[in-house]
């Protein structure tokens, strides 16, 4: 059974591997997007994994979630019995797109908190994340998805505004690197 070194050492080269797992990933991402979302699904994966983990440079590392250590105040139910079982490691955030455990296994995940340290086994978890959070919940812009994604929906008064700015910045740096790729094939 796969423990946690094996695991740390296959996403050394995270950084190198993302661009690859974001162009596979993109078109499961545009099949969630609603009628009428026009978002570049390359760009939002990269906004949010930048946003996330600089690009997966801090994404080898997770980071532990407070509320969900023992006695922390999400540290109930289902995360409680998770956090018993795998400690920090169940309450920690995964992946450059920095992916809750617990979140991934209210959506369906059961593997170790660790398989979602690699991007391409994390990355559908992200998807449906913003599929249900998002999507189904009527986001269309970049700006709502992004408070979607950081504060769980974009439909109430709790407006993360410098991680939306950050990630809408991001993602028209991303789409501008598109159109200069796009100009330069042209001129080839
Ligand atoms: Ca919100």
């Amino acid at each position: 059974m796969e423990n946690m070194d094996q695991v740390q050492e296959e996403v050394r080269d995270r950084q190198s591997a993302l661009p690859g797992i974001i162009d596979q990933f993109a078109p499961d991402l545009a099949k969630v997007m609603p009628a009428g979302c026009e978002l570049n699904p390359v760009a939002l994966l990269t906004a949010l994994a930048r946003q996330e983990s600089t690009m997966g440079l801090h994404g080898g590392r997770s980071r532990v979630e407070k509320a969900y250590q023992l006695g922390g105040a999400l540290c109930r139910r289902h995360a409680l019995d998770l956090v018993k079982a795998y400690g920090d490691a169940a309450a920690s955030s995964w992946s450059s797109w920095q992916i809750m455990y617990v979140t991934a296994w209210e959506m369906g995940y059961r593997g170790k908190p660790w398989g979602l340290w690699r991007d391409g086994g994390a990355v559908s978890w992200v998807i449906q994340y913003m599929r249900r959070r998002a999507f189904a919940r009527g986001a269309l812009t970049i700006s709502e998805v992004a408070d979607a994604y950081n504060s769980g929906t974009h439909r109430d008064e709790v407006k993360p505004q410098h991680y939306m700015d950050r990630v809408t910045q991001f993602y028209g740096a991303e789409l501008e690197r598109q159109e200069g790729e796009d100009g330069s094939s042209c001129r080839a």
